[in-house]
């Protein structure tokens, strides 16, 4: 038994933990749930999760859920990986706003695009502003590229990566070129094509 444990549906969110499990290169396992039976809402998987959601992981007797919050505790945690800007480097800060920034205001503003309130919520009130701002911004952070901290692939890049390959694929975010480019880099590295081939594996048993 690996020290590792994806609590696991696929594909779901949780899929970015897998390629984010694949880019660590640590061992681990999976625990697959099927939210159509509703294993996720079963008293055993609430004691993990209360919320009711994956992923979730455990790493020896701590667990981890949200799906940023995994990826970075991930980095962290096996830092010879070389996915994290470690505590004490300035280069830390922009890395943190970038984790906080797909949960934050990437994913609530394609969410908001894709099931729009009946009623405009005032740009003030949202996170995230409005999605032409995200969108602006994105664009800029990953016209030069490789990546969002330059040449250092990082977690972040896991988290906005996922969630901008994804929004790109079902037209949920426009197709900017710095986008299809960066969807493109993110869609070429092995560990994400692993995590691929094991989700699609995973969903037709
Ligand atoms: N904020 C959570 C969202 C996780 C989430 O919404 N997961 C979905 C799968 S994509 C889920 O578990 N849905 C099942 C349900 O809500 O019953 C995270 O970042 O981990």
């Amino acid at each position: 038994m690996a020290d590792l444990t994806l609590y696991h549906a696929s594909p779901s969110r949780s899929s970015v933990t897998l390629w984010m499990l694949e880019e660590l290169g640590q061992p681990y396992d999976i625990k697959l749930l099927s939210l159509e039976k509703g294993e996720n809402r079963q008293p055993d998987y609430l004691a993990i999760n209360p919320m009711g959601k994956v992923p979730a992981l455990r790493h020896k007797d701590t667990v981890v859920t949200e799906v940023a919050a995994i990826c970075t505790y991930l980095a962290d945690e096996f830092p010879h990986a070389g996915l994290n800007v470690p505590i004490g480097t300035p280069r830390r800060g922009v890395y943190l706003k970038w984790l906080f920034f797909g949960p934050g205001c990437l994913e609530p503003a394609v969410i908001d695009r894709a099931a729009p309130r009946k009623e405009e919520a005032r740009r003030a009130m949202l996170g995230y502003g409005d999605f032409d701002t995200t969108m602006n911004v994105l664009a800029k952070a990953v016209e030069k590229g490789p990546w969002l901290m330059g040449e250092q692939f990082t977690a972040a890049d896991v988290v906005i990566g996922a969630n901008l390959r994804w929004g790109v694929l079902f037209k949920m975010i426009p197709e900017r070129p710095e986008f299809t480019a960066y969807a493109a880099r993110i869609a070429a590295r092995p560990a994400a094509q692993r995590a691929d081939a094991k989700d699609k594996a995973m969903a037709s048993r």
